[in-house]
């Protein structure tokens, strides 16, 4: 077994360094029928490759590797080869040793529930890694992580390495694409799942949200697909069957800190539909991170079927020791006037002082918590608080959400 792979990884770099000459002499040559033919099936014989890899280690578990400080390209990328994996019930994890340092990274991660793992040193030490048929490098060839050093002490063999940056290491993996040329690991493992190792399907939402991931790692690696080239585009284009557009954008507004991006997330995990209204609490937030709150209902409203999202939370004031419900509207319906559906629900205090209001397709609310207000040490207490205010903001909205007695008339 061991020589056979041995073997194998020998006719994968010979393969490897043929193709590196056959791309330098594609500069050369004009383009014609047989140099395509012959590209054609250098690629096929890749992909045959690792269809061969994968095959051998059926039914086993893969460490995925990536650099310490992952990129959108390495993300994305490993994703794609874990959903092609599970297709010969290889489980993989994904994992890095560092931070997720952009706001972007962060929003990837995020957004999408790309599935990575961050492996903190001090834990490392007990990790059992034997559980693991081998490890695998993606974007990367294990001179960026740290990780590397526990696969060596391990002896975890490294079986597969699909990467585009220059040859670094000297292993030799059962599997090896590195591609010296290519813009983007994402347009290497596009061109798998184009040759069909797995067939990506628009109605999977993980295949939705891992096509999107590919397409901003394609676009961040190519400076937006300014330094794209054909391949690349042709991946692209392959994705654009598949990518959520306003996932992508939601992605690519970057300037959120990780703060919004937590709330967002919880917006997310706690949404409720009906009718076309999308309605999320986020539970307690600082002060500091308030406005988390109408950017999560800004993102909640890029929903598909949704026209109109509330997002609210206790946030609290350490420095005044107060805490208040502070909520936030946003529709794209211009029949719906967000201050008469805010003060509609929301009603006003014993002072006659309306809770909130709004704008043309935007408001927001404050409700002063008076007496309940104020940290309590008991977390019980504090989820019990939580769960009434919750409760009795739904209530009232889903009030004016309900058809059957909607005093709202939004058409
Ligand atoms: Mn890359």
């Amino acid at each position: 077994m061991q020589s056979t792979s041995s073997i194998k990884s020998l006719n994968n770099i010979v393969e490897l360094a043929d193709t590196e000459s056959n791309s330098e002499d594609l500069q050369k040559c004009p383009p014609g029928d047989y140099q395509a033919t012959k590209q054609a099936r250098t690629l096929e014989q890749r992909v045959d490759g690792l269809r061969q890899t994968l095959e051998r280690h059926r039914g086993s578990r893969q460490l995925v590797i990536l650099q310490d400080f992952p990129d959108p390209d390495a993300l994305s990328s490993a994703w794609t080869y874990k959903l092609i994996a599970e297709q010969y019930d290889i489980q993989c994890d994904i994992a890095y040793a560092g931070t997720l340092s952009h706001q972007e990274n962060i929003a990837l991660v995020r957004l999408t529930g790309l599935p990575v793992q961050r492996w903190m040193n001090q834990a490392n030490k007990n990790r059992d890694l034997s559980v693991y048929a081998g490890s695998v490098l993606i974007d990367n060839q294990g001179t960026t992580s740290q990780l590397m050093d526990l696969v060596k002490q391990a002896n975890l063999p490294v079986l597969v390495v699909i990467d585009h940056h220059s040859i670094q290491e000297d292993f030799q993996p059962e599997f090896a694409d590195i591609r010296v040329g290519a813009r983007a690991t994402a347009t290497i493992v596009t061109q798998y799942l184009q040759a069909g190792l797995l067939n990506l399907d628009s109605s999977v939402g993980e295949h939705i949200k891992c096509a999107t991931a590919l397409m901003h790692g394609l676009r961040s690696d190519t400076n937006r697909l300014m330094q794209a080239q054909e391949e690349d585009f042709l991946a692209a284009a392959y994705l654009s069957r598949f990518y959520d557009t306003q996932l992508l954008n939601a992605v690519l507004q970057t300037s959120r800190s990780k703060q919004v991006m937590d709330v967002i997330e919880r917006s997310l995990k706690n949404r409720s539909i009906q009718n076309n209204f999308s309605i999320a609490g986020v539970g307690y937030l600082r002060y500091d991170d308030r406005d988390a709150i109408p950017q999560a209902a800004d993102f909640l409203v890029t929903e598909d079927n949704v026209h109109t999202a509330v997002v609210y939370g206790i946030v609290h004031d350490e420095d005044e020791e107060i805490e208040v419900v502070i909520g936030s509207l946003r529709t794209n319906k211009i029949t719906l006037d967000p201050d008469e559906f805010i003060k509609e629900a929301f009603g006003h205090d014993a002072s006659g002082r309306y809770f909130g209001g709004g704008r043309s397709l935007a408001g927001g609310f404050e409700i002063p918590m008076g007496f309940l207000s104020g940290f309590n040490e008991h977390s019980e207490f504090t989820r019990l608080k939580w769960n009434a205010y919750d409760t009795q903001i739904k209530q009232k909205l889903l009030r004016l959400v309900n058809p059957d007695d909607n005093p709202i008339h939004t058409s």
